[in-house]
């Protein structure tokens, strides 16, 4: 069977930066997979190690036709970065009709710009988010104050390291959601989420791998009562115990309301050895 396309872009300074990470950690290895970097600093694009480039120095009619041919074959986009982002507020609108058009699911991984940012970033981030909203299949958004929680033992912690964990953060969720990816186009089904958010962690037993992933950082506690439906995934070393499996998955249904939909997946790595590496996805309410 063909492999399904996968397009990943990266926007700005920021989307840029997360590329390179994903290549770094072979994020898509083995799969049909492009990553486009999008922004207007010629210098920061051509040292990056993505692949391809599209500045958006161009007039409009150019851009779209950048950017319908670099989205052609394309069945799943992802779209990674800064809300903030100036590169965002040109690239978004352009990506999402252009994927739309071609039937493409489109999964925005983006993070909300911090306290410490200015007025402009803030009004980008709205601006963005209000073209992502309904026209993308799944959104994360990641609260960049969240992101303090990584680093809270370091006295002085810089934008640059938060920055750094946002993009550990992102090449992660790319990879946990390309690892559900077969390809057949009906497992693009679990790539529809609408307002999502996720979650991960490790142990050396599935429990704590779950309670680590329900705890990341990120997730905001009171989510989960809230979740309709719950995808919990679990990659092991070795094959688990049908025990371990349900002592997992009714720890995460324990904190499910009552009609919430939960399917659990698991899978074996044995690059993983002793450890159970637990990853959870879940629809949220658009509350911000
Ligand atoms: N994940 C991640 N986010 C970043 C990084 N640097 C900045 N950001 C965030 O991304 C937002 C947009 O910044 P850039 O990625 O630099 O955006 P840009 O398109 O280059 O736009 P300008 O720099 O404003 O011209 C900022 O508001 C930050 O919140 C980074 O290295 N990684
Ligand atoms: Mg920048």
């Amino acid at each position: 069977m063909e492999q399904l396309g996968i397009k990943i872009f990266g926007l700005g300074d920021g989307g840029a930066r997360a590329l390179n990470k994903m290549l770094a950690a072979g994020v898509g290895k083995g799969k049909r997979v492009d990553f486009i970097s999008v922004g207007n600093d010629e210098n920061i694009m051509l040292t990056s190690s993505t692949r391809k480039n599209i500045f958006l120095n161009r007039d409009i009619t150019t851009l779209y036709k950048n950017f319908a041919d670099a989205l052609q074959g394309a069945r799943l986009v992802f779209i990674v970065t800064g809300l903030g982002s100036n590169a965002a507020r040109v690239a978004v609108p352009i990506i999402t009709s252009c994927a739309k058009n071609i039937g493409a699911v489109i999964v925005a991984f983006t993070c909300r710009p911090s306290v410490l940012e200015n007025v402009v970033r803030k009004a980008n981030a709205d601006y963005t988010l209000k073209n992502l909203r309904g026209k993308v299949d799944t959104l994360f958004t990641l609260p960049a104050e969240k992101l303090f929680v990584f680093r809270i033992k370091q006295a002085q912690v810089s934008l640059n390291e938060l920055f750094d964990v946002a993009d550990d953060i992102f090449c992660r969720g790319v990879k946990i959601f390309l690892d559900m990816l077969t390809d057949s186009d009906e497992s693009l089904v679990l790539f529809k989420w609408g307002n999502a958010t996720f979650g991960y962690g490790s142990a050396t037993n599935a429990l704590d791998a779950v309670k680590a992933a329900v705890n990341f950082p990120t997730l905001a506690v009171d989510d989960l009562p809230h979740a309709s439906i719950v995808l919990l995934r679990l990659t092991s070393g070795k094959s688990l115990k049908l025990g371990a499996i349900g002592a997992a998955t009714d720890f995460i249904k324990a904190r499910l309301k009552s009609d919430a939909e939960i399917f659990s997946q698991e899978d074996i790595d044995p690059a993983l050895g002793d450890k159970v590496f637990a990853s959870i996805i879940f629809s949220r309410e658009a509350t911000t």
